[in-house]
Parts: structure tokens; C-alpha cells; sequence
């Protein structure tokens, strides 16, 4: 998954480069710098000696020493002075440089931790939505896996509007459900007290002259668009992929990088008829090309699953699509909110 959340400790992370919230001495501090000069060892405070310091908004880089990953890379974040100095636009810049300088030292994969928001006072909102525009935004055009390092699960959050919207539509829907339980309860109640009653014979001879003078034009065409529904009946997972793909005049590389899915994987569905995705993954495919919840139903059928309301998985991709939110990124900020599974692969 190109960018993905994830809940650890940035020192255990498996990746090239991890990413540290230092300041702007760069001789190390409390929360995750403490963390990474602890776990890397006395050398890291050595070459970091060398570094002549960083400004706020820039990023160094340095090596990893007793750390798993080959590189740490250093940013100083903003203090949060309440948000009118240019804490945003400094922010941005901490994952800006810090990615360029992954992508230069060739890193395939980077973990960030959630930079000011800790000792500099970020709002965890905000800081969180500056980390996921810059690097979904990065990764439009390159391709590395970067992890979002969540370290203290209480302390995630997503906009209080957001996650009060979604947990009502959580309980509208599970209350839905129920209702149409009851109210399906009852219709078998009723039809069984009532025997069905056949349709009038008279209604029926009623339609006969409307079909005769429907048109050879209006027949050929339902026989068109017969012929068009049993194709798509037999299209596989894939087929249907790459068909609404060029329905909706995209690229490949538009469709893959809009689903949060890996270059490699798209190419072995690709090129694998029968390819059986797993349900996130073909939820992140109907979130990219934008389907309808009734598409969206339609393309999961193909892969065997469908969307219920019993869980909430379903229930808050049924809350984006129907709202028309097809920010795969957002959903699955959302997702992490409510210990979710995310889209993509
Ligand atoms: N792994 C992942 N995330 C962590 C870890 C960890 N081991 N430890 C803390 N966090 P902070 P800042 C999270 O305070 O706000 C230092 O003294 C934490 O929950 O580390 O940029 C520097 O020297 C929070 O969400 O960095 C600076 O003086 C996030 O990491 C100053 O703090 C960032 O919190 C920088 O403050």
C-alpha cells in the first residue's frame, strides 16, 4: 500500500528511513527524537554534531547506526503559536524536504511520525491532514511505500465534524437495518394471513396491443442491451476493472495511484484474468473510479464479496460513496479512526 497508518513505535518500523520530529539543534530532545537517539545509539548524536544544526521547515540526513533502517532523516517542525505563523506552510515543507531527500538517497520506503504534533502542540487534526495532502500528493508521481506512524491510538484524531457524521451514520444504519428486519418480519406475517391475489385477467389483455406496436428499432435495441448484460454477467473481477477504466477515459497509473494501490499488484491483476482481489483492495478500485454505491455493489459482486450493514467496515464506505467523497485517502483516515482495515494494497 503506497501510504498507509499505521499503529507502532517509529524505532521498530521495518523501512529504509525513519523520520524524526527534531529540533533545531539537532543534538536530540524528548518524545520520538528521544525515542530514535536512544535506540540508534550515541553515534547518531556524534554525525548529527556535524550538521551545523536545521532550520525550522528543512530537513538533514543522516545514518542509522543501532537502528534496523539505513537512514534517519531529521525535520524541525513548527511550534504551534495557534496557527497565523506560517505553521501550516513550514509543516508542509517538513515532509516535502524530507521525502526529497528519501527519494534521493533511494529509499523505497519511509516512515513519518506525526511531526509537531506532540511537545510543539500541532493540533493532531490538522497535523495529521498536512501529513496526508503533502504525501499522497508526492506520491502521484513517485512511486515509494510510506507509513504514517500513529504512536499513541487515544491520541489519533480525525476532525471532530467528520468522525460525529460518521458515528451517526453508523447508528442511523444499524437502526436501519433493524427496522427492516421488523418491517420484513411483519410482510411475512401479513402473507401468510392473506392468500396472494392474482393479477385481473383484464389488466393483462390491457398490455398486449401496447407490445404490438412496439418497434423493430425499440426490440433490436433491448436485444442490444441484453446481449451487453450477459457479457458483463460473465466478466471477471479484472475484466470489469479495465473495461470501467476506459469508460471513465483514465490511465492506468491514474487508476492505481487514485485506489492506494501498488504499481506491482495493479500489474498482476492486470495481466491475471481471474484475479481474486481481497475486498479492501477491490473497495479501493470502485473508490478510484468513482462507482455508484449500486456499481460499487456490482464490482465486489465480481469478486465474490458484497456490502452489508452489519459491520461498520461497510458502513463507512457506504457513508463516503454516498456522499460523493472518493478521497481514498480521507476514507482511510476515517477507517484507522474507527480500527478499521484500509483500502488499497
Ligand atoms: N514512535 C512514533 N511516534 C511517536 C513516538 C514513537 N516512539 N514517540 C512519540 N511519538 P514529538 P514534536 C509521537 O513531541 O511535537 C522533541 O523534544 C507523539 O505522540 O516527539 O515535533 C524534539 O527535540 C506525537 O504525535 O515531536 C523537539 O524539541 C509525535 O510523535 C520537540 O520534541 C510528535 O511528537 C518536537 O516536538
Amino acid at each position: 500500500m503506497p501510504l498507509e497508518i499505521v499503529r507502532n513505535d517509529i524505532t521498530k518500523m521495518p523501512v529504509d528511513a525513519v523520520v524524526n520530529a527534531a529540533n533545531s539543534s539537532l543534538l536530540g530532545g524528548g518524545g520520538v527524537d528521544g525515542a530514535i537517539h536512544r535506540a540508534a545509539g550515541i553515534q547518531l548524536l556524534e554525525e548529527c554534531k556535524t550538521l551545523g544544526g536545521c532550520e525550522t521547515g528543512d530537513a538533514k540526513i543522516t545514518g542509522a547506526y543501532r537502528l534496523s533502517c539505513k537512514y534517519v532523516i531529521h525535520t524541525v517542525g513548527p511550534r504551534w503559536q495557534g496557527g497565523t505563523r506560517n505553521e501550516k506552510a513550514l509543516l508542509t515543507s517538513c515532509y516535502k524536504k524530507s521525502l526529497q531527500l528519501a527519494k534521493e538517497h533511494d529509499c523505497e520506503t519511509v516512515a513519518f511520525p506525526l511531526i509537531s504534533s506532540g511537545i510543539y502542540g500541532y493540533p493532531k487534526d490538522q497535523a495529521l491532514k498536512v501529513a496526508i495532502d503533502v504525501i499522497s500528493d508526492f506520491l502521484l508521481e513517485n512511486d515509494m511505500t510510506v507509513y504514517v506512524v500513529i504512536f499513541d491510538k487515544a491520541a489519533y484524531k480525525i476532525s471532530e465534524k467528520l468522525f460525529s457524521d460518521i458515528t451517526e451514520y453508523i447508528d442511523d444504519n444499524y437502526v436501519d437495518e433493524h427496522i427492516d428486519y421488523r418491517r420484513d418480519q411483519s410482510r411475512v406475517l401479513s402473507s401468510t394471513a392473506r392468500p396472494l391475489r392474482s393479477k385481473p385477467m383484464a389488466e393483462e389483455e390491457e398490455l398486449l396491443p401496447l407490445m404490438a406496436v412496439a418497434s423493430v428499432d425499440k426490440a433490436l435495441s433491448a436485444k442490444q442491451d441484453l446481449d451487453a448484460k450477459l457479457k458483463q454477467i460473465d466478466e471477471s473481477f479484472s475484466q470489469m476493472l479495465l473495461r470501467k477504466i476506459d469508460e471513465k477515459g483514465m490511465t492506468d497509473t491514474e487508476c492505481y495511484k487514485k485506489a492506494n494501490i501498488d504499481r506491482k499488484l495493479f500489474s498482476k491483476i492486470r495481466g491475471d484474468m481471474h484475479y481474486k482481489p481481497s475486498k479492501p483492495t477491490a473497495i479501493a478500485f470502485a473508490v478510484s473510479l468513482e462507482l455508484s454505491l449500486a456499481e460499487t455493489e456490482d464490482m465486489l459482486k465480481k469478486a465474490g464479496f458484497a456490502l452489508s450493514h452489519s459491520n461498520k467496515f461497510d458502513i463507512i464506505i457506504e457513508y463516503f460513496i454516498s456522499k460523493g467523497n472518493y478521497n481514498i485517502f480521507e476514507i482511510n483516515e476515517a477507517l484507522f479512526a474507527f480500527d478499521q482495515s484500509l483500502l488499497g494494497a
